[in-house]
């Protein structure tokens, strides 16, 4: 069995509420247009539904990028070489992760991921199919600044961010935190990061608007979650699901739309909308091969090999820690 050790809590108030949730609501509510962001999904129910939308037909990342991660294991090995501590980021169920572990010799695993359950869970799951692999669970928000255990402080690191969730990510924030994890994980270190590629609109949409409404009800989700966390009284049933290509921005759109005029409270403080009035809740940006590498090194990253034979398109990139000297 490995060892599970280190996890870390996160900030809450008395009643055991996330305050950085409080904040963020009342702050985007607040605002026009209203936006929230959308890694408040993630609580149990939003992370078990988005489970279920990586296993949709119409989802195609986690398949693609779940394909590359086998048919390359062994090109991607050979890439990264044995003994670095595998760092992995937002790391939600890890379903990904024993294709990587199995693939390379990692000297220890370290998932880092703001939701304490699943964290719990899938290192438990982990450590019982590697035994002897040390891991030390962070619970954290990956997005902000985030200590390495001091156990992996002289181990050579490799930072694992896959999924595309850097696409939900302004490019501003994208290449904030990637610089961010290049501090964290030191000048030795690499990167494997999964970025979703442009490709035909019927795709993309379908792929975040799925019939059976999976997507739906994970972006309904955010606005139950607000009632269940921060007594709120929203009636989440006059709102709908919009997912839409912003071609400008190269990002799918998630909107929770108002199909009514609507007035509600949260935490006693109340707020209106006008029926057609949207949420803004997520983005998902999407990257061809040239944006993709130039989002690397404005954040510190050499990209140093690609994989994105995958159909429908999507990129597995690895990169390395740019080390710091004069250029013209
Ligand atoms: C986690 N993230 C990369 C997903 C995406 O594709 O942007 C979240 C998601 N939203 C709707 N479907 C999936």
């Amino acid at each position: 069995m490995g060892v599970v050790r280190n996890l870390r809590q996160v900030a809450a108030d008395d009643a055991g509420v996330d305050v950085a949730f409080r904040a963020d609501v009342h702050a985007g509510l607040s605002q026009q247009p209203k936006a929230i962001p959308a890694r408040w999904f993630y609580d149990a129910t939003g992370s078990a539904l988005f489970e279920d939308i990586t296993a949709l037909p119409e989802y195609y990342p986690t398949r693609s990028e779940t394909d590359m991660l086998t048919r390359h294991a062994a090109d991607i090995a050979a890439a990264i070489g044995p003994g670095r501590a595998v760092v992995e980021l937002g790391s939600g169920s890890s379903t990904k992760t024993p294709l990587l572990l199995d693939a390379i010799v990692p000297a220890a695993y370290v998932p880092v991921d703001i939701s304490g359950d699943f964290l719990r869970d899938s290192a438990e799951a982990l450590a019982i199919r590697f035994p002897g692999l040390p891991i030390y669970p962070v619970e954290a928000d990956f997005t902000q600044r985030v200590a390495m255990p001091d156990e992996i402080a002289d181990v050579p690191k490799l930072g694992f961010f896959p999924g595309s969730t850097i696409g939900n990510m302004v490019a501003r924030t994208a290449i904030d935190l990637l610089r961010n994890w290049r501090c964290a994980l030191g000048e030795a270190s690499l990167l494997l990061i999964g970025i979703d590629r442009i490709k035909d609109v019927a795709t993309l949409e379908l792929a975040y608007d799925d019939p059976a409404g999976v997507t739906a009800a994970f972006n309904l989700n955010l606005l139950e979650r607000i009632n269940r966390e921060l007594g709120g009284n929203i009636p989440v049933e006059n709102f709908a699901h919009r997912a839409v290509w912003d071609d400008v921005h190269a990002r799918i759109e998630m909107h929770l739309v108002a199909a009514c005029d609507i007035e509600f409270t949260v935490d006693g403080r109340g707020y209106t909308m006008a029926k057609g009035e949207t949420i803004h809740s997520e983005n998902s940006h999407k990257y061809g091969a040239r944006d993709a590498n130039l989002l690397l090194r404005a954040s510190g990253w050499t990209p140093i090999a690609t994989w994105d034979d995958a159909d429908p398109a999507f990129a597995l990139i690895l990169a390395e820690a740019t080390a710091f000297r004069s250029a013209p």
